[in-house]
């Protein structure tokens, strides 16, 4: 059903396109040809379809096969288009891509915090799998993922730890994968040393010299081509001090993706690479699909809670903000090792940044986490933390109405 419509998109986009123009042509020959010679006739039809063609191959043409293994790239390795040959490729091993009923990462998918008190060796195991999963109701993308969900897993060290990495990227994969990770001090953040074929496994040791909320993302050549297919993820190095605790820990991840379907277009879509280069996203999520965090995090009143909030972009900066709470902390761009903000209503998380956030919970109800540019909400971003508990009317007191997500 899935390959049918996108194979209806592609048939009705390109050929409906030149049946059109056909047609019309034929039309018009018919009724030139009462007026005219056979010559002047064919003369004006060649004209009509020459006018036709150049309207149509640089509207029409690009966007059925919207591939676009035609962009030019100034960046240093690899193009945001894909060879051609991918599409036959996409189409003859559609069968072995494995279809993920839940793409998104539960935001309670969080290793506890690190009791130990001395350092030691981390073996982290992770894979790169190509999947099909839903990025909103009836709508399909072609995710690159890391172990099979979006974001990666929450991968979680202390400072000073040796971390062992055996990456392995699935034999079903069509594409290279590999792994940068931002608290790596070395080429590549071990992008050059994880770079994977499909079936191949890669290993790493690298040392955790920083503390710090870091980003890992793919960066196989084109790096944003990958990381727009869903391919990032946070890893957390816990200074030696640890963090002050809380009662909950949740992670999330907002990131972009750009279907040449408009927004709420069914069916398959294919990747647009030209609205990639232009940061035009259709879809701006929290943990890799619409609807991903509205059922799934959940509180008391009287705890405090903690965010872990990554951007894997791969175009836009994210205003974190969380509706009906004021940040008691916010360590601005994750850093671990600087004296947190306090009381700070929104934090501005760069693309291929992070930021650790804590608040206690004061009031039950409803508090949605938004990227506060607000119009990104209407394209998926945002999520509900549902709060239960006693109501203190000397904090907050008054009538609620019904609202929608609050
Ligand atoms: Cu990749």
């Amino acid at each position: 059903m899935v390959l049918l419509s996108l194979v209806s998109y592609v048939l009705v986009q390109t050929l409906g396109l030149v049946i059109a123009f056909a047609a019309a042509a034929v039309l018009l020959y018919m009724i030139l040809r009462r007026f005219h010679s056979r010559a002047a006739t064919i003369a004006l039809c060649v004209g009509f379809l020459g006018i036709s063609i150049f309207f149509y191959v640089p509207n029409g043409l690009p966007r059925g096969f919207e591939y676009p293994s035609f962009l030019t790239s100034y960046g240093p390795a690899g193009s945001p288009g894909l060879p051609f040959s991918n599409v036959i490729q996409f189409f003859l091993h559609f069968g072995q891509f494995e279809r993920v009923a839940d793409i998104a990462r539960d935001p309670n998918d969080i290793p506890p915090p690190i009791e130990r008190t001395s350092t030691t060796t981390v073996r982290i195991d992770i894979t790169a799998k190509e999947v099909i999963a839903e990025l909103a109701p009836g709508v399909y993308q072609n995710y690159w993922t890391f172990d099979g969900k979006v974001p990666g897993p929450f991968l979680r060290v202390r400072e000073g730890d040796t971390v062992v990495v055996t990456f392995h990227n699935d034999p079903t994969s069509l594409h290279h994968h590999t792994i940068d990770f931002h608290a790596v001090i070395g080429p590549g953040g071990g992008a050059a040393v994880l770079m994977a074929e499909p079936g191949e496994t890669k290993t790493l040791t690298f040392k955790a010299l920083h503390a710090g909320l870091f980003v890992y993302h793919c960066a196989e050549p084109d790096a944003a081509l990958h990381m727009a297919h869903g391919q990032y993820g946070l890893i957390l190095v816990e200074p030696k001090a640890g963090l002050p605790k809380v009662d909950k820990e949740l992670y999330v991840m907002q990131g972009e993706f750009y279907t040449t379907g408009t927004l709420g277009k069914q069916g398959l879509q294919i990747f647009d690479s030209q609205a990639m280069l232009d940061g035009r996203p259709q879809y701006i999520v929290f943990n890799g699909r619409v609807g991903a965090l509205t059922h799934n995090m959940h509180a008391n009143v009287g705890q405090k809670v903690r965010v872990f909030f990554g951007d894997g972009g791969v175009n836009l900066s994210s205003s974190f903000h969380v509706i009906g709470e004021i940040f008691d902390h916010v360590w601005q761009e994750a850093s671990l090792t600087s004296p947190p903000l306090t009381d700070v209503q929104t934090t501005l998380v760069p693309a291929g940044g992070a930021t650790v956030v804590d608040f206690t919970l004061l009031e039950p109800g409803n508090y949605t986490f938004v990227d506060h540019a607000l119009a990104r909400i209407d394209r998926g971003a945002w999520g509900t933390l549902q709060v239960v508990g006693p109501a203190d009317p000397s904090i907050f007191n008054g009538v609620a109405q019904p609202m929608a997500g609050h």
